[in-house]
C-alpha cells in the first residue's frame, strides 16, 4: 500500500518524514507558548500573555502550513501527538529565553530540511521552505529583542512592569521578511 502510495507523489519518504517531524514541532512550539502566555498571565504581566498567545497562533498557522503542504503535493499529513508542556519557569526572563532557544531550534530543523531537499533535488519542497526561513529570521530578532529588553531594565519590582510594557511593542516594531 506504501508504494502504491508513493507513485502518486513527488515526495521522497524522507523528505515526508522531515516534514511530518516539523508539523509535530510547529505543534508543540505552539502548545509551549501557550503555556507561557499561561504562566505570564497568572503573574500579572497580560502583555507578555498576549504576545505569547499571538506567538502561539502562529505557530499553529505554521503547522497547518506544512500539514496542508504534505497532503497537496500528495504526501500522507500526521496529525501530531506533542508529548508534555512544560507549564512551569523559574522566572520571568526564563520564559523568554526558552522561546529565543525554541526559535534558533525550529531555524535549525527547517535548515536540515533544506539541505536534505538539495541532497534530493526537491527544489519544489526547499522553495516551500524558503518562507519559513525568512520568517525564522523575524521570529529570532523578536525574541532578541525581547531578552535585551530584560537587560536594559532592571529586574525587580517596578522594572518588571516596564519590561512587560515593553514587549507589548516588539512585534510592532519588527521589520516584516521581505516576501511576507
Ligand atoms: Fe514556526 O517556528 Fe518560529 O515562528
Amino acid at each position: 500500500m506504501k508504494k502504491q502510495e508513493r507513485l502518486r507523489t513527488s515526495l521522497s519518504e524522507e523528505i515526508e518524514e522531515m516534514l511530518n517531524e516539523q508539523v509535530m514541532k510547529e505543534a508543540k512550539s505552539s502548545f509551549n507558548y501557550l503555556a507561557m502566555s499561561a504562566w505570564c498571565e497568572r503573574r500579572g504581566f497580560v502583555n507578555s500573555a498576549k504576545f505569547f498567545e499571538i506567538q502561539s497562533d502562529e505557530e499553529r498557522q505554521h503547522m497547518k502550513r506544512i500539514f496542508n503542504y504534505i497532503s497537496s503535493v500528495g504526501g500522507t499529513a500526521i496529525t501530531p501527538s506533542v508529548g508534555k508542556i512544560q507549564q512551569e519557569f523559574e522566572s520571568f526572563r526564563s520564559v523568554f529565553e526558552i522561546g529565543l532557544d525554541q526559535e534558533i531550534e525550529i531555524t535549525r530543523s527547517i535548515s536540515r530540511i533544506v539541505d536534505k531537499c538539495s541532497e534530493l533535488k526537491d527544489y519544489t519542497t526547499a522553495n516551500f521552505l524558503n518562507w519559513f526561513l525568512g520568517e525564522q529570521v523575524e521570529e529570532e530578532a523578536i525574541a532578541r529583542r525581547c531578552l535585551e529588553i530584560f537587560d536594559i531594565v532592571d529586574q525587580q519590582g517596578l522594572g518588571f512592569l516596564m519590561i512587560d510594557r515593553e514587549i507589548a511593542l516588539v512585534r510592532d516594531q519588527a521589520q516584516p521578511p521581505a516576501d511576507a
